[in-house]
This record gives C-alpha cells, structure tokens and sequence, in this order.
C-alpha cells in the first residue's frame, strides 16, 4: 500500500490577509487544511525563509517594481514585495494553523543569490533541500499538497514530486493562487501534462 504524507506548503503569514505577499483567500484554507492534518499520519512543513535583501525582492534591484522579471544567472526570476524575512512574524506560520504535529519543516529560499519555489529544488532546479531523500528513507511513496501558492510553490513542489518518482496529488480547494499572468492556468496544465493528479 502507498504511504502517504501530507505536505502543506507556505501556510505563512505572508502570504494570507494583511500579509506581504496576500495571496486572495490564503485564510480561507487554514481550517481546510488543519481538518487534513488530523487525517494524515505523517505530515510535512514548508516555511519560505528570506534573507533580508534577497536577490528575489524587487528592493534589492533598483528600478525594478514588484511583479516584474529579471534574468538571473538560473533563469527568468519575477520579483516579488519583500515577504517572509528569517525570523520576523511574516515569516511564521498563519497563528491558527494546527502544525505542531508536523514531522519535518522544509525552509527553502534561504540563499541570498537563489530563490526556492519547491519543497525539492531551489529555482536553479539543481540543489536539492533534501526532501527527496528524506521520503525515500521514510518509504513515501505519494505525497499529497496543500498551501499556497497554487501557482508557485505547490505547483513547483508538485512538479519536482512527480519528477523524483512519487505520486503526486494536489488538492484545488485547499490552494489558493497568485495568478499572475495567467499562471494559474499554465501551471494547471504543465501540472497535469506531468501527471500530477489534481482533485
Ligand atoms: C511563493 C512567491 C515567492 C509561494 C513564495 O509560496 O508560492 N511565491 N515566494
Ligand atoms: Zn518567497
């Protein structure tokens, strides 16, 4: 029988109402998600964790505004509003996600120079954070993803999932998406074209 893990990606306050980064809806999907938890045996984290002037804040480059792209040495960045800074209260979990049972925090995005969208590769899609490894030791073989934002991070981590070999299945109505640029539509289709199973 397949084992199973729950990852829930970037549930942070950040990206939920009043945060940094909102994404629409974010909070919306806490109490989703806290019901899942319960279900799960075996639960997962992610945690975007920024040094400040990250190479992928629009701060950092001047002239650049949120929302716009630049060529990084890995390829096509979009620069986002500064957002889940190490450390700062953005950065922490959304204060009514039931989390504490959760087995191992994926943070991601911590080197000044790349930014991380996948639980599994940073955006360079070489370095690893480690994550493959650790649900082949724990013989997972499907992982089901949650969080936000449908678009990004879940769709990158589902992404890689299905790359490395494990089933993968998100679900839709415990996501909410950026959709910039029509992204939630491309990275819909780029989802199920690798076989990703969405519900
Ligand atoms: C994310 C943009 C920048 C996400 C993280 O969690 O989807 N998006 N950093
Ligand atoms: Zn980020």
């Amino acid at each position: 029988m397949a084992k199973d893990a729950l990852i829930v990606i970037d549930v942070q306050n950040d990206f939920c109402e009043g945060g940094a980064l909102a994404v629409s809806g974010g909070n919306e999907i806490v109490p989703i998600i806290n019901k899942l938890i319960l279900r799960f045996d075996r639960v997962i984290l992610t945690q975007d964790w920024h040094t400040p002037a990250h190479s992928s804040f629009a701060s950092s480059h001047p002239g650049k505004a949120p929302f716009e792209t630049i060529a990084m040495p890995y390829g096509e960045q979009t620069l986002w509003p500064d957002h889940c800074i190490q450390g700062t209260n953005g950065a922490d979990f959304h204060p009514d996600l039931e989390w504490t049972k959760a087995e191992l925090v994926i943070r991601k995005g911590f080197r000044p120079h790349i930014d991380s969208y996948s639980a599994f590769y940073e955006n360079d899609h070489v370095t690893p954070t480690g994550l493959a490894g650790y649900l082949r030791e724990r013989g997972i073989t499907h992982v089901t993803l949650v969080g936000l934002a449908t678009d990004y991070c879940v769709a990158y981590s589902a992404l890689d999932a299905a790359a490395q070999g494990f089933s993968a299945e998100v679900l839709l109505d415990s996501c909410r998406a950026i959709d910039l640029g029509g992204s939630l539509a491309a990275m819909t289709i780029t989802m199920r074209k690798a076989g990703v199973t969405l519900i």
